[in-house]
This record gives C-alpha cells, structure tokens and sequence, in this order.
C-alpha cells in the first residue's frame, strides 16, 4: 500500500517578478496525468471530500490561500497536511479517505491518474473501512 507525501516542486523566478512552478508526470509527478482540475470559492465552514478513490491516484496543490488535508487509510491510520505553498504538491494514493477544509480563499489544483468515473468513488465510510 502506498503512503502519501508531500512533493517539492520547481519554483523558478524571483520575489521582484514572481514565481511559476511547474507539475510534470515525467518528472516529478509519480504517474500519468490524465485529468486537471480546480476547486475554489469553497467557504471555511465546508469540508469537501469525505470519500476515497478505488484507483484514482492524485496529486494535490495550494495554488493560493491554505488547505487542510485529512487523510485516513483503511487500518485507520489518520495523518494531516496543511498546504499553504504553491510549490509543494500532496501526492493522494487509491483508498485514502479524505476531508479537505479551505481557508483564505483557497484554490485547489488536483491532478488526476484517471479521467472522472463516478465508479471509482468509495463515498460510505462503512463501505470503504470493509
Ligand atoms: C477529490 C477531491 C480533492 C465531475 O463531474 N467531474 C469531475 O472531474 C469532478 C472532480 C467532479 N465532478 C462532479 C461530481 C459531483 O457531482 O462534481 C460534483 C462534486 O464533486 P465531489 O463532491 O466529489 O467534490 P469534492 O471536492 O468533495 O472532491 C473532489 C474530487 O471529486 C475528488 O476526486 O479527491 O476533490
């Protein structure tokens, strides 16, 4: 079973101009990008997900604001990440559950092993912990 991690990505610039960073499946993304997209405009007294992937493997960034990942594998094993810094991606393997909560107006890049398959979504916590 695989762990998830935090990924370092290129921050190229400097403070006068600016920064970009870049995600690349040949380099430091751990698989083949199939599927890019985007939540934003998510109030601090949601939490999204509350589901886990039965194949999906994703990586996660902070394109702005902070967001708090809470991620439980099924041995109930809970860890926590706080991304609040563009150049860092959370890598998400299958068969983690997950809560995302957004704080100052967050933006979530998500990038996708997998094209959207409503299959793929463990969404009954009962049914993902059997
Ligand atoms: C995840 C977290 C980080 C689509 O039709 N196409 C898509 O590509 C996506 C991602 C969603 N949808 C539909 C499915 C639902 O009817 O959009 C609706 C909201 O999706 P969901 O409730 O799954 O949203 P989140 O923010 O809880 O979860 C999303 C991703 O679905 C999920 O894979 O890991 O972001």
């Amino acid at each position: 079973m695989q762990e998830p991690y935090l990924i370092e990505l290129q921050k190229i610039g400097e403070e006068e101009i600016g920064y970009i960073s870049v995600a690349q499946a040949a380099s430091n993304v751990p698989f083949d990008i199939k599927r890019v997209y985007w939540i934003y405009q998510t109030p601090e007294t949601v939490e999204r997900g509350n589901h886990a992937h039965k194949n999906t493997l994703q990586l996660l960034i902070c394109v702005r604001g902070k967001i708090k990942i809470t991620l439980e594998n099924r041995h109930r094993k809970i860890v926590e990440f706080v991304l609040d810094d563009p150049n860092q991606g959370l890598f998400i393997p299958n068969y983690y559950w997950r809560k995302l909560n957004f704080f100052d107006e967050a933006i979530c890049l998500c990038l996708s092993s997998s094209d959207y398959s409503e299959e793929d979504y463990i969404r009954e916590y009962q049914e993902f912990l059997s």
